[in-house]
């Protein structure tokens, strides 16, 4: 008995330590290093009486008491946080931060006074912010902390998240609950403790941008009550510098000013924009600016007038004047180019490159069609030399599985960042016309759709935190590693184990790739049903317009599938650079990985497998399923590891993908066998249902159930 007693206490001291959780501290869990780690408390030096200084060394005590026990005076350690301009201390060592610039940070272990000092430097507060959560994260993530020599700066200015938040709470694209902003108790109550924790976590990754409101806008959001109400928004992120930013609707100045028309040539449109502008200034002095989705998916815009989106985006931009920036997004979805929608955008931007003002941002989806699961890199990176070009990446999966279905997106922004425009040459990437290095662009901007809300883990699983930490941390450095960056955030979010890291990090970088494959393998796009982006949907059709349908994106047919961009078809390949658009409508050149995106091809054709296209694209839906389970083994093995809490969501939530990942296998062979008409390759098991009883099937959660 007393030696059993004794090895279960052994265990129990070795064993990982696991205390539920419920994922509200996200990465910022700072709970206590093992002791053997070997970090000792240190003591922080004063710091000077400013509100971003003050929650720094907050931020900081708070951190590091949670990992390595209370600052004490008695270790001798010092650690020093500040500017030149505020501390005399900083200023005496002369540390060469200029390379930092606005942001960025050094981080030094040097001898102050005969101490062991650890200084943490910048040339603004907000600098010396970013550096404390870099050093917090490097005790995370067990790194050495006794000799350090760190500088950073972020590459890219405009780091910012994009709330798709409607003024009654509820989130467009959103599966996380309702929105975090409580529209009806602010200004009044601005002290919920989530808008805290939501600057402390944004900062901690770097972004410095909120957009509050969601693109398909409502004028009243640019009223003196909602001013108010975001104004004390921006109170509360100011000291973590965060700038808060509006969505502007285009035909506000009918539905709030009066005016008869939105017309933006119009000298009284013109000062309603300026005048609204300077209301907003009055209470925001620090207000970022707007974002514009117009002529898009029905919304109002310049078009509406004869006018052009250099008009519009114009008018706004002069309103807000060197005070801040107008984003105006160049996801413009109309039926005016009914041949292919993927052309749309940079048929309507490129020809008014260098025209735009030069606090104008141009905000580009990722990819031409909208988000989905693959695309190849939009035209417009490299096309427009002379403007401002940002990303627009969606964080939300809303074409991924929602909150249920794992799926890591650092792979897939890497992919974009990292693909090369060619524009001037090799090593042109989508990363470095972002960066501005290219085009040698000052205004430079990433923005993420953002998958928050009131759900106590905020993302609405685990997971998803990963994919807004990784977009944080991609902003700031878009040429950083995925795979690293997914290492950071589980040993902050989960476990520094090995046992841990390796197979949890290697199942998040094979994730996005999985749901490719159950959904749209092999260049597919756009194959979800059409209303709820959600389960497969590839025939949907009766009644809607066949430009917007899965059927009209997939061209399945007796004699193949997929769309023809080639200059046999829709010629989409002519928008990107000589060289890129060559090897895209090459088929020894093109990636398989994008292959029906750009190409239709008969159900024979032969991939590099030796397997013909209805072959390989079957087994690609069926690799997809069998990467669910795999998944799932591998998170079984984690048990060890995780807070019970935690582990059993995830497990779970992929569950839930595991039979909906067949859903979508299932479904779609079915559907493009009824073309094909060629039997399942060996080993394949033939979908359970009729076509039919799939036709017949709805969203799960869908209304009315
Ligand atoms: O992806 C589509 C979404 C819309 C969204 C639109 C956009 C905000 O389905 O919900 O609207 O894109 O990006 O404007």
């Amino acid at each position: 008995m007393r030696l059993v007693a004794i090895l279960t206490g052994l265990l129990l001291l070795t064993a990982p330590v696991a205390h539920a959780e419920d994922g509200h501290d996200l990465w910022l869990r700072y709970r206590p290093v093992e002791a053997t780690a070997g970090y000792a408390p240190a003591v922080i030096a004063p710091v000077a009486d400013t509100p971003t200084l003050k929650v720094a060394r907050a931020e900081l005590e708070r951190g590091l008491t949670g990992l390595v026990g209370a600052p004490s005076p008695q270790t001798g350690r010092v650690i020093l946080i500040g500017t030149p301009a505020s501390s005399p201390a900083i200023a005496r060592l002369a540390l060469p931060l200029q390379a930092a610039g606005d942001e960025g940070y050094l981080i030094r272990t040097l001898s102050v006074d005969g101490k062991a000092t650890t200084v943490i430097a910048a040339n603004r507060d907000v600098g010396a912010l970013y550096g404390v959560y870099r050093y917090l994260s490097l005790i995370q993530t067990r790194q050495p902390v006794d000799n350090l020599n760190i500088a950073s700066a972020p590459k890219v200015r405009l780091r910012m998240l994009n709330h798709w938040d409607n003024l009654d709470r509820s989130v467009e694209r959103g599966y996380a609950g309702q929105s975090i902003w409580d529209w009806w108790k602010l200004p009044a109550y601005s002290a919920d403790p989530r808008y805290v924790d939501y600057a402390r976590a944004n900062a901690s990754i770097g972004v410095n941008g909120t957009v509050l409101n969601n693109v398909n806008a409502k004028s009243v959001s640019l009223t003196a009550p909602w001013i108010a109400k975001a104004g004390a928004l921006a109170d509360v992120f100011r000291p973590y510098g965060i700038k808060v930013y509006l969505t502007a609707r285009f035909s506000s100045p009918i539905e709030i000013g009066g005016l008869k028309t939105a017309d933006p040539r119009d000298p009284a449109v013109k000062a309603f924009w300026k005048a609204k502008a300077d209301e907003i200034y009055k209470v925001i002095p620090d207000f970022g600016g707007f974002l514009v989705k117009a002529n898009s998916e029905g919304q109002p815009g310049p078009q509406d007038y004869g006018a052009t989106h250099v008009d519009g985006a114009n008018t706004l931009a002069d309103a807000i004047g060197s005070r801040g920036v107008v984003i105006w997004r160049a996801f413009v979805y109309s039926h005016e180019q009914p041949d292919d929608r993927a052309k749309q955008g940079y048929s309507e931007f490129k020809p008014f490159d260098g025209q735009f003002r030069d606090n104008v941002v141009i905000q580009v989806k990722n990819g031409a069609i909208d988000f989905q699961p693959r695309e190849p890199f939009h035209p417009l990176f490299g096309a427009m030399p002379k403007s401002n070009l940002g990303m627009e990446f969606q964080i939300t999966k809303e074409y991924l599985g929602f909150a249920t279905h794992l799926a890591y997106l650092g792979p897939m922004y890497e992919e974009t960042l990292r693909a090369d425009t060619f524009a001037k040459g090799k090593g042109s990437t989508v990363a470095k016309v972002v960066e501005g290095a290219l085009d040698g662009r000052k205004l430079t901007a990433m923005a993420g759709v953002a998958n928050i809300g009131v759900d106590r883990n905020w993302s609405g699983s685990h997971f998803d935190q990963a994919n807004w930490y990784v977009f944080g941390r991609l902003a700031w450095d878009p040429e950083a590693s995925s795979r690293d960056i997914a290492a950071d955030w589980a040993r902050m979010t989960f476990s520094n184990d090995k046992r841990f890291v390796t197979p949890v990090v290697d199942m998040m970088m094979s994730s996005r790739e999985t749901v490719v494959d159950y959904m749209t393998p092999l260049g597919l796009h756009h194959q979800m049903g059409r209303s709820h982006h959600y389960g497969p949907g590839p025939w949907v059709s009766g009644g809607e317009r066949a430009d917007w349908t899965s059927v009209y994106y997939a061209k399945a047919g007796a004699n193949g599938v997929g769309f023809d961009r080639t200059a046999k078809g829709s010629n989409a390949v002519a928008q990107y650079a000589a060289p890129v658009g060559a090897c895209f409508a090459d088929l020894n050149c093109v990636d398989e990985k994008d292959l029906l995106w750009f190409h239709h091809l008969p159900w024979d054709y032969r991939l590099k497998s030796g397997q013909t296209l209805w072959d390989g694209l079957v087994t690609h839906y069926s690799r997809g399923v069998a990467g669910v389970d795999a998944m799932g083994e591998t998170w079984g093995d984690m048990a060890p590891y995780v807070d019970a809490e935690r582990h059993a969501q995830v497990a779970a939530f992929l569950k839930i993908q595991r039979s909906e990942a067949q859903w979508w296998r299932d479904a779609s062979v079915s559907w493009f066998q009824t073309f094909s008409q060629r039997p399942l390759p060996a080993g394949e098991n033939a979908p359970p249902l009729s076509l039919e009883a799939y036709q017949a099937m709805s969203f799960p959660y869908a209304p009315g159930i």
